[in-house]
Order: structure tokens, then C-alpha cells, then sequence
């Protein structure tokens, strides 16, 4: 049993020093029914900078987990009204949620709860009684691995923003979002012009360093909650979230302006300037996801069509 009047904050402090966790400044969700247990947890991870919520229940996790995004959560498995299981077939069974790195920590010390939980998908199971410290490092080890994997597979190598599959998982959660809570979101478009030249001119390896220039200029010039992605060979899309089509125009329109009047690239004491087309497209209520890449593709083929290095609705 832990006992949280003994724990002295200074004594806190000084533990965690140590701990590795805080570098990476997660946010965790504790679904767990003991109190004492939860408030404890909360100290100890706050002091390792995590963000952390509490849910004493299963209801109150699944509230929580539509509203926030986490990085973690960890599930205990005797619980009141529901038990935890309930919310590992909640979990597992949405698309958007089941990769969420989840430590089961439970009271149950006997194999079968433990071999139906990593049947079941678990990352790792801790017994209760267990030190704070061991959890840390599981839990510093878990969001390790899985931040490895998340740049493996949603991250395009040439360029380091995310990618194609990136990009279609989180437009959908957008979209999810804007449904609960409406906003305006717009879709960006973009395609190099005459890219190809640049590569039969200077080469693959100055394209490469022209995409990444380009990458780079787009991604300083927009905001944290903008999403930036590769969408194929000379393409990006960026999602605009809170931004009307008017607004998006002002913002792509600005990037362009910068984009063409400074080099993206150098090589070999030569510099390199591109310009771009691209469309913007509001969502509307109705609209599927591939409806809406469309309408800012068709914005953007327009813009090709009328001389290229322009912006267009
Ligand atoms: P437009 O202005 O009409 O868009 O003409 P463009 O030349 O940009 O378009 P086109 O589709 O004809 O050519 C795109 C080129 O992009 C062809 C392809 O070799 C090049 N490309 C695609 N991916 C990469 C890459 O990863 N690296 C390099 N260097 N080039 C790439
Ligand atoms: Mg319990
Ligand atoms: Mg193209
Ligand atoms: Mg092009």
C-alpha cells in the first residue's frame, strides 16, 4: 500500500530528478478507481512534466479520450460499474484510439489476466504494489518505442513532414472534432511548377534539395495546429484548421510571396528559387474527405492552367 501523507514533496523533487520521462513532456491518462492511488500517480508524473487526467471510471476515460489527445493511458482492471476490460474493447475497437500506447495496472497478479490482456492488445502489465520508478521507466520506454514507430510510418524520409497515411488518419479525427464542435477548416493543395526541369537541368539529387528547402519554408510559415504533408512526388497538402477558404487564400497567398522571392535551396555555390500553384478548399458540411482533396486539386489545375505561381479558390 502506498501512503501518500509520507511522501515529502522535496523527496519528490529529488527522485525525480533522475527520471527520464520528463524529457519527453507526454500527456497520460490514469484510469484507475483507488483515489489515493490516482492523486499519487498524478504528483509523481507531474513532477516528471507529463500532463495527466484522472478517470475514476469507464465512462469518465471515454469522455476524456474523445476530448483530448494522449500519449499514454494506463488501465486498471477492477473497477466499478465497469471493469476495465470494457474500456480495452472500447479502446481497441477505434480506429483512431487503438494504437494508444496503454499499461495495464492492476491488483491481479495471476497469468491469465495477463495473458488476456496482451492478447487483447496491452503494452505492458504492472502489479500492484509497484515503485514509481519502475513504472517511469516502462512508461519512458513504451512512448520511446512508439514515437520511433510514429516517425517510421508517418513521417515522409526526404523531407521529415509527415506523410500521405499521416495525413488521412488525422483529417479524419479533424473532421470527427469539427462534427462535435463546428469551425471552419480549409485544405491547401500544392504542386511545384516545372519541377521536372529542375531535375533534368541540375539533377535528382538538387530536386531532393529543392523539395526540402520548400518543405522547410512551408512548415516555419505556419502555425502549430497547421498539418503539413508530402502528398506525393512534388506535392503537399496542409490543413488549415479555423481558417475560411478567404482566409486560407490571405495565408497561401503570403507563403507564395515568400516562397518565390527567396532561393529554397543551394548547391554547389548556386542557388535555386521555385514557385508553386496551389488551391485552397473549405470543408462543407456533407463533404467526404477525397471530395474535398478534389475540389483543391481542381483549384490548384486551375491555377496551372492559368499561367502557374498563382493561388486559386
Ligand atoms: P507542372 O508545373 O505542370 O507541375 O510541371 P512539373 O514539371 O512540376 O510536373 P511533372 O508532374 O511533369 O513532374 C514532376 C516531377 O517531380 C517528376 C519527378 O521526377 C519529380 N519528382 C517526384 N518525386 C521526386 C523526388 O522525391 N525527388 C526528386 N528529385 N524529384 C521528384
Ligand atoms: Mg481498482
Ligand atoms: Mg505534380
Ligand atoms: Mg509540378
Amino acid at each position: 500500500e502506498i501512503s501518500l501523507t509520507e511522501i515529502q514533496m522535496d523527496e519528490l523533487q529529488h527522485q525525480s530528478a533522475i527520471s527520464m520521462l520528463r524529457t519527453l513532456k507526454s500527456r497520460i491518462l490514469l484510469v484507475d478507481d483507488d483515489d489515493a492511488l490516482r492523486s499519487y500517480l498524478t504528483k509523481r508524473l507531474q513532477l516528471d512534466e507529463c500532463v495527466v487526467d484522472e478517470a475514476s471510471n469507464v465512462d469518465t476515460a471515454k469522455k476524456l479520450l474523445r476530448e483530448h489527445t494522449y500519449d499514454l493511458v494506463t488501465l486498471d482492471l477492477m473497477m466499478h460499474p465497469q471493469s476495465g476490460y470494457e474500456l480495452f474493447e472500447y479502446l481497441k475497437e477505434d480506429p483512431t484510439l487503438k494504437w494508444l500506447p496503454l499499461i495495464v495496472l492492476s491488483g491481479r497478479d495471476d497469468v491469465s489476466d495477463k495473458v488476456r490482456c496482451f492478447h487483447l492488445g496491452a503494452d505492458d502489465y504492472v502489479t500492484k504494489p509497484f515503485q514509481y520508478e519502475e513504472l517511469a521507466a516502462r512508461i519512458y520506454g513504451l512512448l520511446k518505442r512508439t514515437r520511433n514507430f510514429e516517425q517510421l510510418a508517418f513521417r515522409d524520409p526526404l523531407t521529415g513532414v509527415f506523410n500521405r497515411r499521416y495525413f488521412d488518419l488525422q483529417i479524419g479525427l479533424e473532421l470527427q472534432r469539427i462534427e462535435r464542435y463546428p469551425a471552419p477548416i480549409s485544405l491547401v493543395f500544392i504542386d511545384i511548377d516545372s519541377f521536372k526541369s529542375v531535375n533534368d537541368t541540375y539533377g535528382h539529387h538538387v530536386g531532393d534539395l529543392v523539395l526540402q528547402g520548400l518543405a522547410h519554408r512551408l512548415q516555419v510559415n505556419l502555425r502549430s495546429t497547421d498539418l503539413l504533408a508530402r502528398f506525393g512526388g512534388e506535392e503537399f497538402v496542409i490543413a488549415l484548421p479555423n481558417t475560411t477558404v478567404d482566409q486560407g487564400m490571405a495565408i497561401m497567398q503570403d507563403i507564395l510571396d515568400k516562397v518565390r522571392s527567396h532561393p529554397v535551396a543551394q548547391y554547389e555555390g548556386r542557388t535555386f528559387a521555385i514557385t508553386f500553384s496551389a488551391g485552397v478548399a473549405e470543408w462543407q458540411v456533407g463533404m467526404t474527405i477525397p471530395e474535398w482533396v478534389d475540389k483543391a486539386d481542381d483549384a490548384m489545375y486551375q491555377a496551372k492552367q492559368q499561367g502557374k505561381n498563382r493561388v486559386l479558390r
